[in-house]
């Protein structure tokens, strides 16, 4: 007789199968991957305090073991809980159904189409939820209901043959020799081997193309540009993190396991709301409008202090100001709405956008065209806010004349999302009988005027301060100390033009 623990084993192989499948199926042809889909789905569900304290101990755990990137690790740590909760659901589907099937005659093979075609439905409810299947809808949908059906009938399949096998060796038989037992071990071990063989190499070959994907890139700024405060006289103490960002080493932090990959020939940037008539634009219709440039430090509220959460590079895209006149709002109203392809969406205020010509919709980082990751192809600018605030991936501007609570604000995030002012020790080296300190200070677009250093709880003394690379980014300090003996604990704290 079959047993439920080989149900969970099969369930478990052939989900791991699934994913290498669905893996491939995005690396080499764009298509959905509903083993992370799903999973950013039922995390939409939860309640907005719960993620907000997930969030919070994987940020502290990533802290405590001390990796090199807090974004990367806890984004890598989602990964990982979304694969192993699926391998852990095939196997206890798998189980259940083993269960079931023991007391039905029916071919276990239509017993797992059904259960494929349920898991492939609450598959496409997400993906179709999460508006991840963009382009051709039909057979992007089909395309995953197609393997998880693919996953139930190989399900029943493997039932039915471990069924003969057992059934074609007499049950006395085992206890006499152990045939049977000798047997159904050969079989499960085949099925192990070839499952993960399989998986294994499909894993591999969808490695293979995204490594490929990955690679157009272009020129940037920075390759020929030096920095505005080149000529500065307070210079970085060794070990300060940098004070533009390379691209590689920027935070990302979003609610998507999969960036939404959207593409550029279909995308279009859709107004609506209270307009005297909606319009869309095109990549191009924003590129030829006069470009604004602008360095700007970007932080995440989730940054402890000290940490990487905080990225600074030059971006540049269109002042919200110019596109006024084609979005043709209506005097009444008061507030945009813009929305992300993963449901995400912030409110800005008109008068604000009125105001600030420095309020953007941004396409370039360092001169290239945004990653996937961090928004492609357009992203908000909203200078003194935290990144809660910053919508990548923007498809929709609609005109309201009433605010909203942004999608972070909704799960009971700061209503303003204004960065406190901050300031990190990044480094301490000894020079003889000196130990010089460094670090960063940031007060959003406020500006920082002061950033004071002490050594062991001592007195506070001034740090210099590094002109910044323009008003909306950090600023890097450096300060000395006359100490011949170690070790020392350095503290730095800042204030903003107001304090
Ligand atoms: N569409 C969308 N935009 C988003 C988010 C998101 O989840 N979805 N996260 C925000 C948060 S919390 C931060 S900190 C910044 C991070 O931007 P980055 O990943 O490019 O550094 O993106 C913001 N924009
Ligand atoms: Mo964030």
């Amino acid at each position: 007789m079959t047993k439920p623990i080989h149900g969970a084993l099969t369930g478990a192989l052939l989900t791991a199968a699934l994913i290498a499948v669905s893996y491939a199926g995005w690396k080499i042809a764009g298509l959905p991957f509903a083993p992370f889909d799903v999973f950013d789905w039922i995390v939409r569900l939860l309640p907005g305090p719960f993620v907000t304290r997930v969030i919070e101990i994987n940020v502290l755990i990533a802290r405590a073991i001390g990796v090199s990137s807090i974004g990367a690790t806890t984004k890598a740590g989602d990964q990982v809980i979304a694969l192993t909760g699926l391998v852990v659901t095939g196997a206890v589907s798998g189980a259940l159904l083993f269960i079931v099937l023991q007391l039905s005659n029916e071919p276990a093979v239509l017993f797992g189409a059904i259960l494929g075609a349920i898991l492939g439905s609450l598959s496409l409810i997400a993906e179709t939820h999460l508006k991840r299947l963009p382009m051709h809808p039909l057979a992007t949908g089909a395309w995953v209901m197609a393997t998880w059906i693919g996953w139930g009938i190989s399900f029943g399949w493997v039932h039915d043959r471990l069924h003969d096998v057992l059934a074609a060796d007499d049950p006395r038989a085992e206890t006499r020799d152990g045939t049977s037992r000798t047997t159904r071990r050969r079989f499960l071990v085949r099925l192990s081997a070839s499952t993960l063989s399989f998986t294994a190499a499909t894993a591999i070959l969808g490695a293979l193309a995204g490594r490929r994907g990955r690679l157009a890139t272009g020129a940037r700024w920075s390759d020929s540009h030096a920095l505005p405060n080149e000529a500065s006289l307070v210079t970085p103490v060794r070990g300060t993190r940098a004070e533009f960002t390379r691209l590689e080493d920027h935070y990302r932090v979003d609610t998507n396991t999969r960036a939404p990959q959207l593409d550029v020939d279909s995308w279009r940037l859709t107004s609506g709301g209270l307009v005297d008539r909606p319009c869309t634009l095109t990549l191009a219709d924003l590129r030829a409008l006069p470009a604004t440039h602008q360095f700007i430090t970007l932080s995440c509220i989730s940054n402890p202090v000290g940490g990487d959460l905080i990225g600074t590079s030059r971006w540049s895209g269109v002042s919200l100001q110019r596109i006024l006149p084609a979005l043709a709002v209506k005097p009444s109203a008061t507030h945009l709405k813009l929305t992300s392809a993963d449901g995400f969406f912030e409110v800005v205020a008109l008068d604000a956008v009125r105001s600030d010509p420095r309020i953007m919709l941004a396409y370039d980082w360092d001169g290239i065209p945004l990653s996937t990751e961090h928004g492609f192809p357009l992203r908000l600018y909203v200078p003194d806010l935290y990144g809660m605030k910053q919508p990548k991936w923007i498809v929709g501007i609609d005109a309201l004349d009433y605010w909203v609570p942004g999608f972070w604000v909704a799960r009971g995030w700061d209503k303003e999302g204004h960065v406190a002012t901050t300031a990190a020790v990044d480094t301490a080296v000894r020079r003889g009988s000196v130990i010089e300190v460094g670090g960063f200070a940031y007060a959003g677009a406020r500006g920082i005027s002061r950033v004071e250093v002490r050594a062991d709880q001592r007195g506070w003394q001034p740090a210099e301060i590094r002109e910044p690379l323009s008003d909306t980014t950090w600023v890097i300090w450096r300060a000395e100390f006359d100490l011949p003996e170690d070790p020392h604990r350095f503290e730095a704290r800042a204030f903003d033009v107001h304090t």
